[in-house]
């Protein structure tokens, strides 16, 4: 396991307590990304160094760590230039890396998808195109001074041109999947089922909760970003009602804007959403902070007008039974505090999932004559069809709908509810 310090630079001394909680963030990262945290270093200067990025003299005292602490490698809490980070490797003879690289390792490591794998390898593509005469490699070392005419420069090139070429190719390949799922999102949008989407800051229990609600078995982890890849099932109500739910990756403040490029087309999918619920983990110091990057993030795709539930998880490891804060809640926006693990609380959020999902759909009882196949074909179409029983001539439908979209059937409307 590779043995790493973490590095933070403050320009403004009254930004002590985001530092403090940025590097928390750090060291969950570098550690899902397989590493161990040695030490933590903090520097403020009212300046960034062109060369170190930090101070001088900072860096030649981190130089003593490293040997002192036999670490391998040195992340800092921020982006470096490719000068930074090259300066930083000489002096340091040790691997240097940013925040970025660490977040664009893990989800190297957790892509499964094809589509997937394609987003992260050009998010890596473009974080590396513009450093590659700044990396610690035998060609860069030779960057500069003497010797480094024709040939060195025309590697470069070449390589900035093969890097280029994939860019290209992996656009086009991206292009191909997404046109393919925005068929099938058309499919389902022409479907009267909604689709709830489950959001959130990573690690807050989105998978946990995808779990509780919808029977499946979805990788579930203390480390960061444990769900890349998309995933709809469907949730089935007490009364025979369901909708479909998706989880999918979470969120992160300073997402670098590679992976937000990269992973637009994944995240643009919550603008079908009919609900967006908004897991937020009620436990973390950081909460507050949490959920105004994740509405950020949500407002910068266009995910506006969409009604929503915040759902403060992880009551269970609340100390005692605090009176739970119930503010600005709306019927349109309501919240709903419950642990996905142990279940409680999941009721009233299904609850709650229904008034909004179904608010403009009614019940109605059916009856149509076995001999009109078009109208007993056409039901899954229009409506969510919740039971269906047979006599010997007709059909009988317990289902809900739009009362505009029933219109057309009311001959066939029964008062029959007793019967059901
Ligand atoms: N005690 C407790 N732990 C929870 C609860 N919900 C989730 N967790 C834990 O929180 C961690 C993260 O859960 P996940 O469901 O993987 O979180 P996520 O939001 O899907 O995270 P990413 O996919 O990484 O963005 C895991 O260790 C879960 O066991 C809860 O209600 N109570
Ligand atoms: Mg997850």
């Amino acid at each position: 396991m590779e043995k790493a310090l973490i590095i933070h630079l403050s320009t403004n001394k009254k930004e002590k307590h985001a530092a403090a909680e940025s590097m928390q963030e750090l060291r969950g990262l570098v550690e899902s990304a397989g590493a161990e945290v040695l030490d933590e270093v903090y520097q403020f200067r009212p300046q960034k160094n062109p060369k170190y990025f930090i101070g001088e003299g900072k860096a030649d005292e981190i130089g003593l760590m490293i040997q002192d602490r036999e670490a391998d490698l040195v992340v800092f809490d921020h982006v470096l230039t490719p000068i930074q980070q090259r300066g930083l490797e000489d002096k340091f003879q040790s691997k240097v890396v940013d925040r970025t690289q660490i977040i664009l390792d893990i989800f190297a490591q957790r892509a499964l998808s094809r589509e997937g794998k394609l987003q992260v390898e050009l998010a890596q593509l473009n974080y590396l195109l513009p450093r590659l005469t700044g990396k610690g490699t035998a060609l860069s070392r030779l960057g500069g001074g003497i010797g480094t005419g024709g040939p060195v420069e025309k590697k470069l090139e070449e390589d900035r041109r093969r890097i280029q070429e994939r860019i290209t190719h992996i656009k086009r390949s991206l292009r191909k999947i997404q046109q393919r799922r925005t068929e099938q999102r058309k499919n389902r949008k022409k479907s009267p089922i909604p689709l709830a989407s489950l959001v959130g800051y990573t690690n807050a229990g989105k998978s946990t909760l995808f779990n509780q609600l919808t029977q499946e078995n979805r990788l579930v982890s203390s480390q960061l970003f444990a769900t890349l890849d998309p995933v709809i099932r469907r949730i089935n109500f007490s009364d025979g009602s369901y909708c479909y739910l998706s989880d999918t990756v979470g969120f992160i403040k300073k997402l670098p804007v590679e992976l937000k490029t990269a992973f637009r087309a994944t995240l643009e999918e919550l603008l079908e959403a009919d609900c967006i619920c908004h897991v937020i983990d009620i436990t973390s110091s950081q909460s507050l902070s949490q959920v105004e990057a994740v509405e950020r993030i949500l407002s910068e795709l266009g995910v506006v007008d969409v009604p929503h539930i915040k759902i403060y998880n992880k009551i269970d490891l609340l100390p005692e039974k605090q009176p739970l804060l119930q503010k600005n809640q709306t019927l349109e926006n309501p919240s709903v505090y419950l642990s996905a693990q142990t279940g409680e609380g999941i009721t009233d959020l299904k609850a709650k999932l229904q008034n909004i999902l179904f608010k403009d759909l009614k019940i109605f009882y059916l009856r149509i004559p076995k001999s009109n196949k078009i109208a007993i074909h056409s039901f899954p179409k229009w409506s969510i069809v919740l039971k269906r029983r047979e006599t010997i001539k007709d059909y009988e439908l317990k289902l809900m709908a739009d009362p505009k979209s029933i219109v057309k059937y009311a001959p066939y409307i029964q008062g029959g509810e007793e019967t059901w």
